[in-house]
């Protein structure tokens, strides 16, 4: 097999010219690269941020026996407040190299440093913790049975793990969405093989650092690099001795993976596209409907699973809506993502722009207003190698424009006017997909209401994004399978073995 063991990531060189850094898939402990490389390129200028090693089937096969064989020994044996004290001194290892991670993810995805320093790297230390916490204080189940003819006896189940876990992950929360899948699965005493995104491997390669820094048994972290289809990540999902997988990304991929998932029987959690509605009621506050709701159109350029692109306005209140949404758009500050004031950095990539911009032009030619953007901003410096584009208002669309179906993943929005509670209701539910909803109201018995009947997995009220961990977290649809999150990740990465045990007749 063509592999070579690096001691550790190269350092960066001292000459004019350094080469450009090496990230290595980690397996068994150990950093290792070999065969074909890919660019790992900053999508704010487009320059080389580093190549990347891509993992040959041999060595997703290399880490998916390393898992296997940390579970026969030390890993296996360990109990709860072991594993939870790894996952603290992980989260501790994540907060000590903090910068690094930010800088990490904010060149990976262009995101805003000041946006990766308060979401992505805080959320990646907080899901160690909390699911650490989590699992030294979860229950078990139990009941005391008597059968009609007289027997009795003590139920009660036991939390197993489920063995060796693929995870799957995208580029717009790489760090966050990993850490997500793989906190739970290693509190519950799992191994992992992960496979993070071939846009962003930065951050995934620095938590390896941290993992073994951390002490963290060969062979229970491995990470492996690459692409999807035909490369790492098909290799992953498809290796027989995988027990479970869990993947983050679009309903196409799920459904790609579920397909090599079936002959295996191997259990899936999906986490998955949406095309979210929100609903603003002519009695919302209005300031914080903007602001808020703002953020959930545009944060991160528009690039969470959760924003929203379909947004539902009662009709007295539309024109001031579109006309102050529109005024929000246009305040964003789009920079550079080490700019302190900057909010709005590039897309991932400039072929994502590519699809983002054919939907505004599809949305100009079925005739929509654009109310804001619809473009690409010139910044007559290297941003304009970047992959830049202007937050986006569209109007005038009718519901069967694959503007207001298809997800975007981007900077834009839909607005459209409603007249009664009901047609509301009905026009959010008229997707494929079905992950995330928000409903902005001062009436609170409307809003409780009204979120009992979306067809999703998260309705916000009055506010979006805001989580906990402990909550259920997924979609239904096209949005995915499963829910992730507190107990619910528990149950996903968990085997339960019930135990009955006679106690008398
Ligand atoms: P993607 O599906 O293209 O890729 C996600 C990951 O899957 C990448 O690591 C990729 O290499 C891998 N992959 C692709 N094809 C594969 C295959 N055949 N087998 C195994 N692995 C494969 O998604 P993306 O473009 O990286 O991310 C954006 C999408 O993710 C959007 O649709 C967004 O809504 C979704 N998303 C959903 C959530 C959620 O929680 N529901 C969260 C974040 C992102
Ligand atoms: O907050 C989370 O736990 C989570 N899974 C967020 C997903 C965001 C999608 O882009």
């Amino acid at each position: 097999m063509n592999t070579r063991v690096i001691a550790d990531q190269p350092a960066a060189a001292s000459h004019a010219s350094p080469p450009p850094k090496l990230l290595t898939s980690f397996v068994n402990g150990r950093f290792v690269s070999g065969g074909h490389e890919f660019d790992d390129i900053n999508p704010a200028d487009g320059t080389l941020i580093a190549r990347v090693s891509e993992a040959r089937p041999e060595l997703v096969d290399e880490a998916v026996t390393a898992a296997r064989k940390a579970l026969a020994g030390d890993w296996g044996r360990a109990g709860v407040r072991q594993r939870a004290a790894m996952l603290y001194k992980i989260a501790e290892g994540i907060e000590a190299r903090f910068d690094e991670f930010v800088q990490a993810e904010s060149a990976d995805t262009g995101k805003p440093v000041s946006l990766a320093s308060r979401l992505d790297v805080p959320r990646a230390a907080a899901n160690f913790r909390a699911f650490a916490d989590l699992i030294k204080t979860a229950g078990i189940e139990a009941f005391e049975t008597e059968t009609p003819d007289g027997k009795q006896a003590l139920n009660y189940a036991v939390r197993k793990p489920v063995g060796v876990v693929g995870i799957i992950t995208p580029w717009n929360l790489p760090l966050l969405l990993l850490t997500w899948k793989v906190a739970p699965a290693l509190t519950c005493g799992n191994a992992v093989v992960v496979k993070p995104s071939e846009e962003t491997p930065a951050s995934a390669t620095l938590l390896a650092e941290v993992m073994r820094d951390a002490g963290v048994p060969s062979g229970v972290f491995n990470l492996v690099h690459g692409f999807g289809e035909g490369s790492a990540g098909e290799y992953l999902v498809s290796h027989p001795d995988i027990n479970a997988v869990t993947f983050t990304g679009e309903s196409r991929t799920g459904s790609a993976i579920m397909k090599a998932c079936a002959p295996g029987l191997k259990a899936v959690s999906f986490e998955l596209g949406g095309k979210n509605p929100a609903i603003v009621f002519a009695d919302c506050d209005r300031e914080q409907t903007i602001a808020e709701l703002g953020d959930g159109i545009f944060l991160n350029t528009g690039q969470v699973c959760l924003c929203a692109e379909r947004v539902y306005v009662e009709r007295t209140i539309f024109d001031w809506f579109v006309s102050a949404m529109k005024q929000k758009a246009e305040s964003l500050k789009i920079g550079w993502p080490a700019d302190k004031d900057t909010q709005l950095g590039p897309l991932i990539s400039t072929t994502h722009r590519e699809k983002v911009l054919s939907y505004f032009r599809m949305a100009r030619e079925q005739g929509a207003a654009i109310v804001a953007g619809g473009g690409v901003p010139e910044f007559g410096d290297a941003r304009d190698n970047g992959a830049y584009v202007q937050p986006t208002i569209l109007t005038g669309l009718p519901e069967s424009s694959c503007c207001v179906t298809d997800e975007i993943f981007g900077p834009v929005c839909h607005i459209a006017p409603f007249d009664s509670e009901d047609e509301a209701i009905a026009l959010a539910n008229d997707t494929k997909y079905g992950l995330a909803a928000s409903i902005w109201t001062s009436d609170l018995k409307r809003g409780h209401r009204v979120a009992r009947q979306m067809n999703v997995g998260i309705t916000w009220v009055n506010c979006w994004f805001l989580r906990d961990l402990r909550t259920p977290f997924g979609g239904v649809g096209l949005s995915g399978i499963g829910r992730e999150g507190g107990k619910h990740s528990l149950n996903f990465y968990s085997e339960l073995n019930n135990i009955c045990v006679r106690t008398s007749g």
